[in-house]
């Protein structure tokens, strides 16, 4: 496939700032795509590029991004042809020179390596799924089980919940629409329930409720003891008043994110500051390992921060067999650092996040090497999204098993859901669908 013209332009996210949309052109079509955007960065993640202008977009805009996919990726594929994906992915790799994609920046590689597997799929009368099913190696039949985000805490809300998502799986139904209908009531018996408790409904950025639990706390204010549990009491309640049955229909997860709490008095990453007190990493798991006694909780992402690997170890060796144990800020979808994770028997499972490592053949690298190790793999938006449903399509193709992209409000987490519902209903009686069983435990 020949690739006759490559644009970009900035465009807007989800939360409003500005991100980078590519649009690519063969001989016979176009394809475009647009890059998200994170709030709880690991460490380890490509670079986003942004302008640092404070006259525009409070310094956020992306028009150096933008000026890198015009002047210097364009250039070098225009007139070019491309094979398969993994061709164009290492092109745009060595033109960048760098370990973490900084000299484009990985906003301005992704947007053109989405829009290329796009375009490829086009040119072989394929869907973007079936597309990334062949270069995946998958029959690309299996729809994944939604981790649905319907309370929202740390970084992404201002309610002192110090963990981030609160999610709701629907995993004990036969197929993804139910799944997803059974969630999307829960959400909304969550949201009479607030109402009923005198709580705001208003939404986070992932489309979760985020109320401050105590409405005499300032805003921002840390929430006190037991305020984490209150919140998984809340959601088994909306569970119940929507006719589902919590343990068996639905279960819980978390992501704790937790490298946002680390108690910054502290240097050696691996104390962590969390309902008033300080805690080892120790004392986290062992709350961690009553909650799992008390609460239907199937997983929990970065429970421990990305730096205290001891920490993940101890608790993957105590919680491992009974509960996914997710990477995110820890692994940052590197293939690099998930093997360094499977050697070391760190976690079971991992978040697969296209612009934490910025191109798709990479990805699909972590998704193999993952899936080889027999880790799940749970493909994920970012707190900053758009309309474009590409994780929908990646999590199908690669029959990853589960998605997570955020509750039943908000366009920008619902594109991904209509969109795997269109591929439910294109394959029609073909789709598979895993439940519990994707977690493998
Ligand atoms: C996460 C993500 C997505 P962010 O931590 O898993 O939910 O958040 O995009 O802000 O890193
Ligand atoms: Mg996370």
């Amino acid at each position: 496939m020949k690739i006759i013209d490559c644009l970009a332009r900035e465009v807007l996210d989800s939360r409003g700032y500005p991100t980078v949309e590519v649009e690519l052109t063969s001989e016979n079509f176009q394809a475009r795509a647009i890059v998200p955007s994170g709030a709880s960065t690991g460490e380890g993640e490509a670079l986003e590029l942004r302008d640092d202008d404070k006259n525009r977009f409070l310094g956020k805009g992306v028009l150096k991004a933008v000026h890198n996919v015009q002047k210097e990726i364009a250039p070098a594929i225009i007139g070019k042809e491309f094979v398969e994906q993994s061709i164009l992915d290492s092109l745009l790799r060595k033109l960048d020179g760098t370990s973490n994609k900084s000299h484009f920046g990985a906003n301005a590689i992704l947007p053109v390596s989405m829009a290329y597997a796009r375009l490829s799929a086009l040119e072989n009368k394929q869907t973007l799924s079936q597309g990334i099913a062949k270069n995946f190696g998958t029959s690309g039949l299996t729809l994944p089980v939604p981790l649905m985000n319907i309370f929202n805490g740390g970084k992404h809300a201002d309610n002192g919940i110090a963990i981030q998502e609160f999610m709701i799986i629907p995993a004990g139904f036969s197929t993804f629409s139910e799944s997803l209908r059974a969630g999307v009531e829960v959400f909304h018996h969550l949201k009479k329930i607030l109402h009923q408790k005198g709580l705001t409904t208003a939404v986070g950025d992932e489309g979760g409720f985020a109320p401050r639990l105590d409405p005499s706390l300032a805003a921002g204010a840390e929430a006190g003891p037991g305020s984490h549990e209150k919140v998984m009491t809340l959601l088994l309640e909306a569970i119940q008043m929507a006719g589902y049955k919590a343990g068996s229909q639905i279960f819980l997860a978390l992501d704790c994110a937790a490298s946002e709490f680390l108690n910054k008095d502290k240097k050696n990453n691996t104390e962590y500051w969390f309902e008033g007190s300080s805690r080892t990493s120790n004392e986290m798991i062992q709350m961690y390992e009553k909650w799992v006694s008390h609460y239907p909780i199937l997983s929990i992402e970065d429970g421990l921060a990305e730096h205290d690997w001891e920490g993940w170890a101890t608790m993957t060796q105590k919680m491992g067999k009974k509960i996914q144990i997710v990477g995110d800020d820890l692994f940052v979808t590197n293939p690099e650092i998930l093997k360094k994770g499977i050697d070391l028997k760190v976690a079971n499972s991992i978040l697969i996040k296209l612009n934490q490592i910025g191109t798709v053949t990479e990805t699909l690298d972590a998704m193999k090497m993952a899936h080889q190790a027999g880790y799940t793999t749970v493909v994920s938006h970012r707190s900053g999204e758009s309309e474009d449903a590409f994780i929908a399509d990646l999590a199908v193709g690669t029959e990853a098993g589960q998605i997570k992209t955020g509750s039943a409000s908000r366009t920008d987490r619902t594109a991904k859901y209509n969109q795997l519902l269109r591929i439910e209903h294109a394959l029609g009686n073909r789709a598979k669908y895993p439940g519990k069983a994707a977690f493998k435990i």
